[in-house]
This record gives C-alpha cells, structure tokens and sequence, in this order.
C-alpha cells in the first residue's frame, strides 16, 4: 500500500514532553485505521498520481483572513444536522461561530420545544422520541435556495420536519408510514421544491404485523416523496435492496438514491457480499403518471398514500450497477453528472445526467450512463463542488479530502492519459460529509468547504472520554485547499449546507397571526379571551386557563389561584414589539419552561399536584427588573 498520508504521525504534537500520551494517541490510531482497513478488506487503492502538494499535508494556516471582527456580520448561514442530539443548527461562516439551536426531533429546556402545547401539536406524539437528524436540506426555486424552508430527516423515529425560514422554528413533522429509518433526504431543484424525497434505509416485512422475522422474501423498503407544502405523503416507491442516500437533478424529472445491500439480506456478512450494489433511478414523470392513471396500490394505516413498485424490471425506475456499497449521492451544479460515492470501493461512479431521457427510452443499458468512474482512495463517502468544475470528495479511511477535475476524470475514463487529482488535504480525523459554500445549487460559489470530522483526538483540550467532533472550515478559493478552522462540535453533525446571507429573510418580530399558535388563539378565542389585553382565569370543569399577557418587567398576573389535581394550562402573550426582547416562563418544582418571542403567545399545560404557593418567573433576560419578573401560583388543597 502506498504511504499513509491520511494516518498522520505529524500532527502527534500535543505533550511532547509527555510520551505515554502521545504513545497513547498514536496507538489509538493505528487501531482505528486497522479496523477500518479490515472492513475494506483487500480493496485496492487503484490511487491516481499522488499528486500532492508539499503544502497540502500540514494544516496552512497563512490563506485569507477568515476573522470575522466582533461587531462584524458573517457571510454565510450554515445550517447543520445535529445527528442523534435531533436538532439543528444554525451557525456564522466562515466564523464557525454558533448562532442559534433549532430544535427539532429533542426536548430543549430553553425554548420549550417537547414542552409547549404548540411545539406538542408539531411533534404529534403524545410520548417524546429522541431523534437522529442528519440531512437538512433548504426549499429550491430553479435550482437556487428559495429560503422558505429547511427539511431534515429523523433516521431514528423515520419521520421528516420542517423549519420555517421566517422565524426558524420548526413547523411541520411527518411520519412516514410503513417503512423504518427514513435516512438519505433531499429537496427537488427544479422547477422548484414540489417534492422532499426521503431513501427508507430497513427492509422490513410486509406486512409487518409479527407473524414472521424469517420470510426475508417478504421484506422490501421505500423511496419517499412528502409534499413539501401540505408536508403530507406524495407518493411511495418499493425498491429492491437498502436505499442510503439520495438527490435530485436540476430538469425536476430524476432523483436517484445509492442502495446498499443488493444481496436482500439481514446480516452484515450478507449484505457486503455482492462487489456491485447499485443506484436507482427514479422517474418522477412515469411515477406521476402512474399515480394519475391509477397504477398503484395502497397499504395498511396509510390508505390514501399511492404506493408505486419499483423494484427492478420496473417502468418507473431504473437500476445502475456500480461498486460496492455506495454512500453518498451528489449532483454537481452543472447539472450534467452526479457521483455515488464508493464507501466500501475506492471508486467513485459519474453517472451523465443527460443519458437517463435514453435510458428510459431503452435506448441504452443502465451501465452506459456512467461518464467515469473515479478512484481517489479509501472509504469515499460523500462529494461536494465548486464552480470550476472541481469536486472534493471526503475519504473517510485515509482522513484526506482529494480534490479533483470532473472533466478530466471522463477523459481518463475514455482512456486519455490524464491525472484528475489535483490535491490532497489531510483532515484531523475521519470526514463523513463535507460540503461548499452553496454547492449543492446552481449558485455554487467555490469560496468555502466543510469537511465533517468524525473523530477530533488531539485536536481540542480533552474532555473525557466523549469527544467532540471537528468541523474543519477549508479555504477552496485558490489554487490550494487550506484548512483555516478547526470547530468542535457535540453530537453529531452528519450533514451540512450552507446559505449566502442575501438569500435569507428573517423577521424581527412574531405576527400575531402566526399559524405556530393558531390553536392557542382559537381557544382564546372561544373562552371570549382577549389575549392581547386580557389577564383571565378560566375554569372549565378541573381544567384551568390562565392567560396572561408580559411586557418586561411584568406579567399580567402576579397570583392566581388553582385547586389541587386541576390540570392548568398557561397561556402567556408577549406584547414587547422590541427586537430580542424575548420572554420565558417557568413554573418551579412543574418540569414547566418554555420562550415567549415578541409578540408571540405560548402555552404549556401541567397538573397542579402539590397544594401551596409555587412561584413562577421568567426564564429569558428581558430587562434590568428580570429577576423580579415574577409570580405566584396558589394550588388550593382539595
Ligand atoms: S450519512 Cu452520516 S456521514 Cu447519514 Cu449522510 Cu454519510
Ligand atoms: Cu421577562 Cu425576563
């Protein structure tokens, strides 16, 4: 095998002094790239040139000032999952600075998110699930980021949500029926976000009703498309193997998901047996008009959702045999090819765009759709683009992102003797998935890359056992790639994309005719509750509403009495109309918290178990008097 260049001994530099620990840092190391390369087995590296720059293998630390000077604005939003924290968020680039937690698929105490009526009425279960986001990816308009929406997939619950752009919250969360693991998640480009599809990761039986773990026949998984207005089912496709990840082109006519495990199988030795798995191809034309023509049928508990068979031989799909264990799925800006990344294999697959009208027509065979297949080195996973026309592939084994010409990797495909690998950069340690500075659109900008670490070792002040992460930001506006930012990031950025500022729009202010608490209103409405004024309690039977409005340093109310085993809903109206003055609430001793934005009305609703005097304050520093924000609750015993 060639030098490892990945591996890394010249980073060891923390604790010179100290050599049990540095020891213990390399040897930590080489266990790990042993038991990646044990996974790969044989595979060959099959590298092009090593054409690396000498300066590409230390960290550079001397490309463009990336200081963003306090006081001073970021350019970018960067929008990143939060893996099996379940939430998402929002930071500055290229400061790297945080900016802002959306939660999503977790329970946050700050802004009430899991606790609130309106946040329960998004979550739409009566029990919290913990979640697993790893792919936020914004609404498109031609093929540019429209800034309406942020989708992101929960592999853990199989569900897929919403975030408003306007006030970036969270609005809408669906659960996808009959299938489990809803993991590969990308928005169609073109002509505008009509559509999020979603790759279902688990084969399961089906029906799955607990009459049979072993009818491995039986089991089959689904390729998604939500509505991504309505955020309820468009469609389903049955596919053959494992669907992993997934995106679309810039006509609006394909997607195509990476499918692992063409072998159909239950275990990890059956399912890497096969040297091609395979991507499909999914025609959204032929599956509309099939849904139109009534060519579908339906499933169980989901009688309204067309469900399409798209498993090989199928009219509405198509099958493209490539390497091994293929992970990520990325269409390049220019819109002609895509790459499915090798994982298993050191290849990448091109796949030529403009082929697929042939290759449904029959015209062609499902392999003439390839432009090139590429090989970079160990455990690629996932590919992301300038507007050059380079690509930058993450290799998740060698700890390297390889730089490389897509136009010459097809003439070295066509037998030209080219080198396509212009750089490669050392990441500290292991990147999953990386991405540039809008490049996931036609607006690709080739200014920034992040390359998504999963292991940080040496590269922070310990913390215990648990590492964090280490988000590196790259330079990728000259000739070289130079790594300008080390971030460490908690669990577990799986996926990022990231936004120009001029693209998004956000309000200062709440409207009072938000549908985030249409509910709350409504039932305001009904207790003839004026909530932009009125501080009432109503007692409805044992359940008790007590509205309040707050302007800073007060609550509207500062006592009401409850009686013992009432179940009392606290609904509270933020009239400040001032940017960033936010309120909270807490009840104390009741597990109750939650963020009242201005001009917003939120709610939560708990028993009153414990008969006394309970105070409740607010949570959010709003004024100087903050603290004697304040009140009492009386729970009269019973
Ligand atoms: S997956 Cu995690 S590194 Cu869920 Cu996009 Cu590739
Ligand atoms: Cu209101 Cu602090």
């Amino acid at each position: 095998m060639r030098e490892q260049k990945g591996q890394h001994p010249q980073s060891v530099e923390i604790d010179a002094d100290d050599a049990s620990v540095s020891e213990h840092v390399r040897m930590s190391r080489r266990l790990f790239l042993g038991s990646s390369a044990a996974l790969v087995g044989a595979a060959g590296t099959g590298l092009g040139a090593g054409l690396l720059s000498p300066s590409a293998h230390a960290a550079s630390h001397d490309g463009p000032s990336i200081e963003v000077k306090p006081g001073e604005l970021d350019e970018y939003y960067g929008f990143w999952s939060g893996g099996h924290s379940g939430e998402v968020r929002i930071l500055g680039l290229p400061s790297m600075r945080e900016l802002m937690r959306i939660p999503v698929f977790n329970l946050d105490s700050a802004t009430g998110w899991g606790i609130t009526n309106e946040s329960k009425e998004v979550l739409g279960h009566s029990e919290f699930l913990a979640g697993d986001s790893h792919h936020p990816h914004m609404s498109m308009t031609d093929g540019k980021y429209d800034s309406k929406y942020v989708f992101i997939n929960d592999k853990a619950n199989s569900r897929v949500a919403r975030i408003r752009c306007d006030v970036m919250k969270t609005d809408k969360i669906i659960t996808i029926p009959n299938v489990q693991a809803i993991h590969g998640l990308r928005v169609q480009k073109v002509p505008y976000t009509k559509y999020v599809f979603c790759n279902a990761e688990f084969r399961i039986p089906h029906p799955n009703d607990g009459t049979g773990l072993d009818d491995i026949e039986a089991y089959y998984t689904m390729f998604n498309a939500v509505d991504a207005e309505t955020m309820e089912m468009a469609f389903q496709v049955i596919v053959d193997g494992n669907l992993d990840n997934t995106d679309a082109d810039y006509t609006g006519k394909y997607a195509f998901s990476t499918c692992y495990n063409s072998e159909n199988a239950v275990t990890l030795a059956g399912s890497i047996r096969n040297e091609r798995d395979h991507v499909v191809v999914f025609n959204i034309e032929r599956i509309e008009a099939a849904i139109k023509a009534g060519d579908y049928k339906t499933l169980p508990g989901a009688d309204k959702v067309p469900v399409l068979d798209g498993r090989k031989g199928s009219k509405l799909t198509a099958y493209v045999p490539v390497p091994k264990s293929p992970h990520g799925m990325n269409t390049a800006p220019g819109g002609r090819y895509a790459v499915a990344n090798g994982k298993l294999s050191p290849t990448i697959t091109m796949l030529d765009l403009h082929k697929f009208d042939d290759l449904f027509a029959g015209k062609i065979e499902p392999r003439d759709v390839i432009a090139a297949e590429v090989e970079l080195g160990l455990g690629p996973l996932h590919t992301a683009f300038d507007n050059r026309g380079y690509a930058y592939t993450t290799l998740f084994i060698d700890s390297q992102i390889c730089k490389w010409d897509v136009e010459k990797a097809v003439r070295a495909y066509n037998g030209e003797e080219v080198d396509y690998i212009v750089q490669k950069l050392d990441v500290q340690y292991q990147p999953g998935h990386n991405h540039t500075t809008m490049g996931e659109t036609r607006d690709a900008d080739g200014k920034y890359l992040i390359s998504l670490c999963k292991f940080s070792k040496d590269r922070f002040l310990p913390v215990g056992p648990l590492h964090p992460e280490n988000d590196q930001l790259i330079d990728i506006s000259g000739d070289e790639m130079k790594l300008v930012h080390d971030g460490p990031t908690y669990a577990e950025p799986h996926d990022c994309m990231i936004v120009h500022r001029s693209k998004v729009k956000t309000d200062k202010l709440w409207k009072r005719d938000d549908p985030f608490f249409a509910t709350t209103v409504a039932q305001a409405k009904a207790d003839g509750v004026v909530l932009e004024k009125d501080n009432k309690v109503i007692r409805d039977g044992n359940k008790v509403r007590v509205y309040m409005t707050s302007v800073a340093p007060n609550y509207g109310m500062d006592s009401f009495r409850v009686k013992q085993g009432d179940e009392v809903t606290i609904v509270i109206t933020n009239l400040d109309n001032v940017e960033d003055v936010t309120h909270g609430f807490a009840m104390v001793n009741h597990g109750v918290q939650f963020e009242i934005g201005p001009q917003a009305t939120a709610s939560a609703t708990f028993i009153a178990k414990e008969a006394g005097v309970h105070w409740y304050y607010c949570t959010w520093f709003c004024h100087a008097l903050h603290m004697e924000m304040r009140g009492r609750m009386l729970v009269e015993k019973a």
